[in-house]
C-alpha cells in the first residue's frame, strides 16, 4: 500500500488515472481498517514462500487454495470487458486475499461513510478485503498487475452486484461488524 486517499468525486474522470482530488486526503493504514476493516501486510514478493508472516497470515485466514493472476493486454484477449467487470461496484460472499507480486493497480472500497477510498497496490503488498465490503479494482494507466489469489475453501470469486447485494446477510453482517467496532 503505498497510499490510500478519498477519491475525487467526478465520475467523468479516467478511473485508470489517481483521480486525486486538488487537496487530497490521505489515509494512514490505522484509519483505512478502522473506516472499512481492509487490513494491509507487507510482505516481500522474492521470499514470501519462507517468510514466517506469510505462513501466518495463510494460517489465520484458513487459506487452502491460491493460484495467479495477471491482468495485462497479452494475458487477457479480451481486457477492456475484463477490466470494467473488475471496475463494477460489488461485495463477496468472502474475503478478497490479493498479494501483489508485481505491477500495480487500484483497489478502490467504500468507507464506512460510502466515500470511495482509493488504494493504490503495488509489489510486495498483501491486502484483505472484508466479506461484503464495497469495492472494485482497476488497473492503473501501466496496464500490468500480477497477483496470487488466496481463498480459504473452494474458490468463489462471484461477484454480487450493488443495488442488489444491499439486502444480502454478508452484507448486514459486515456493516454489523462494523457498527460493533470489530471488522
Ligand atoms: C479482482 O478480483 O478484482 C481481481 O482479482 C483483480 C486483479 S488482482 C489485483
Ligand atoms: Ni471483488
Amino acid at each position: 500500500m503505498v497510499q490510500a486517499w478519498y477519491m475525487d468525486t467526478d465520475e467523468s474522470l479516467n478511473c485508470r488515472e489517481p483521480c486525486k482530488p486538488e487537496n487530497t486526503v490521505y489515509v494512514p493504514q490505522e484509519e483505512l481498517y478502522e473506516k472499512s476493516g481492509v487490513e494491509y501486510f507487507p510482505i516481500d514478493a522474492a521470499t514470501y514462500d519462507t517468510n514466517p508472516d506469510y505462513t501466518a497470515i495463510k494460517k489465520k485466514k484458513g487459506i487452502t487454495y491460491e493460484d495467479t493472476i495477471e491482468v495485462s493486454r497479452t494475458t487477457f484477449p479480451n481486457y477492456e470487458e475484463k477490466i470494467k467487470i473488475f471496475f463494477k461496484e460489488h461485495i463477496h460472499a468472502d474475503e478478497e486475499i490479493r498479494f501483489i507480486e508485481a505491477g500495480s493497480g487500484y483497489f478502490d472500497v467504500r468507507d464506512c461513510d460510502d466515500k470511495w477510498i482509493r488504494i493504490q497496490v503495488v509489489k510486495d503488498d498483501l491486502i484483505v478485503l472484508p466479506a461484503g465490503i464495497y469495492h472494485r479494482f482497476t488497473p492503473d494507466t501501466a496496464d500490468y498487475i500480477k497477483a496470487k489469489r488466496l481463498f480459504a475453501g473452494d474458490p468463489v470469486w462471484t461477484p454480487i452486484d450493488r443495488p442488489g447485494a444491499d439486502d444480502h446477510s454478508v452484507r448486514k453482517d459486515y456493516l454489523n461488524r462494523m457498527a460493533a467496532g470489530s471488522s
